[in-house]
């Protein structure tokens, strides 16, 4: 880790945070649940502690994740936040490197002065505080709190924290079944079942109910997958007159990389997309066995974590693309 930055104690990190400064939250593009559960969790604890805080984010949070947050905030674009809110401090949450915010640069003059994250192999851009052993960066959202509650700091979780913060550990666990999922973070998902929300309503809304847009995604997936190397690699691919055809907004593909994941047999499932005329296809990688899907997305300048990173492929057709991630992925099943 670079040394230009403060590794931070976990109590260091709780103690900065207890300093009472305007504050503002950043986290990554295309914010899933554990970002933004973290970031408003987060800002729960910062506005009990008196800091006056707001959570910003270059695009929207997902419908899927918005009625967690819809009473807290309209919008979570830049654009938005109020011209006179000036920030003393600056806390990205869930977010591994700067290009990762990329999209804020310009629309936001903000650095960043402390790092909370979960991503083993992120690159510190501030004072940071890594934990690579956390499911979610929500499991460390809910630590702190611990801590404040322990310190003093304050007398009762705030409102909805114990929502937001069970909503990003239950997505990055695919509601507690990947690998990732410690004993720890069960003790801490049943921790925050404290009765002030219906959690079985929020686990069909987060992951058993799907939109007909999602549902036509998971259609064109199952009619678009290809199988290497004796069905372990199945790469779902869509290229732009497909998507153009199928007509639906972009943060509805959730479900062409779950498509080609739950088939049986394979180990690594890869969905590939074309989103615009331009040559650029966007990579969602997962892995369900041994295989380090983050070493191949970085050798195409992306990143993740082992069981589920992302890329960006430069390729002039989708077949160019494709035979790309075979002859890359052959490796892991010599
Ligand atoms: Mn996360």
């Amino acid at each position: 880790m670079s040394p230009e930055y403060k590794a931070l104690g976990f109590s260091e990190l709780c103690e900065r945070l207890t300093t009472r400064a305007r504050t503002l939250i950043v986290f990554h593009d295309r914010p899933d649940g554990d970002a933004a559960g973290s970031a408003f969790g987060l800002r729960a604890l910062l506005e009990a502690l008196g800091s006056e805080t707001r959570c910003v984010c270059s695009s929207e949070v997902h419908p899927r994740y918005r009625f967690a947050v819809e009473e807290l905030c309209d919008s979570v674009l830049p654009e938005n936040l109020p011209a006179d809110f000036v920030p003393e401090r600056v806390v990205s949450v869930d977010t591994a490197s700067p290009a990762q915010m990329k999209e804020l640069d310009g629309r936001l003059k903000y650095k960043v002065d402390i790092m909370i994250d979960h991503h083993g192999r992120g690159e510190p851009y501030a004072d940071y505080y890594v934990d690579g052993g956390a499911a979610a960066c929500g499991e460390i959202i809910y630590d702190i709190a611990q801590y404040f509650l322990n310190n003093g700091k304050i007398s009762k979780l705030p409102e909805r924290f114990a929502l937001l913060t069970y909503m990003a550990i239950a997505t990055d666990t695919g509601c507690f079944k990947y690998s990732n999922t410690t004993p720890e973070t069960h003790r801490r998902a049943a921790a925050l079942m404290d009765g002030s929300f219906d959690y079985a309503e929020t686990n069909f809304r987060l992951f058993d109910s799907r939109s007909k847009d999602e549902l036509k995604v998971s259609s064109a997936a199952m009619q678009n997958m290809r199988f290497y190397f004796d069905g372990k690699l199945a790469i779902a691919a869509l290229d732009y007159a497909q998507i153009l055809a199928l007509g639906v907004p972009s943060e509805y593909y959730d479900g062409l990389i779950s498509a080609a994941r739950s088939v049986e047999g394979v180990e690594v499932a890869v969905a590939v997309r074309r989103m615009s005329e331009q040559p650029v296809f966007r990579v969602s990688t997962r892995s369900n066995g041994a295989a380090d899907v983050s070493e191949l997305c970085a050798k195409f300048g992306g990143g993740g974590h082992s069981k589920a990173a992302g890329c960006s492929i430069n390729a002039k057709t989708l077949e160019e693309a494709i035979d790309m991630i075979v002859s890359e992925s052959k490796k892991f099943f010599k």
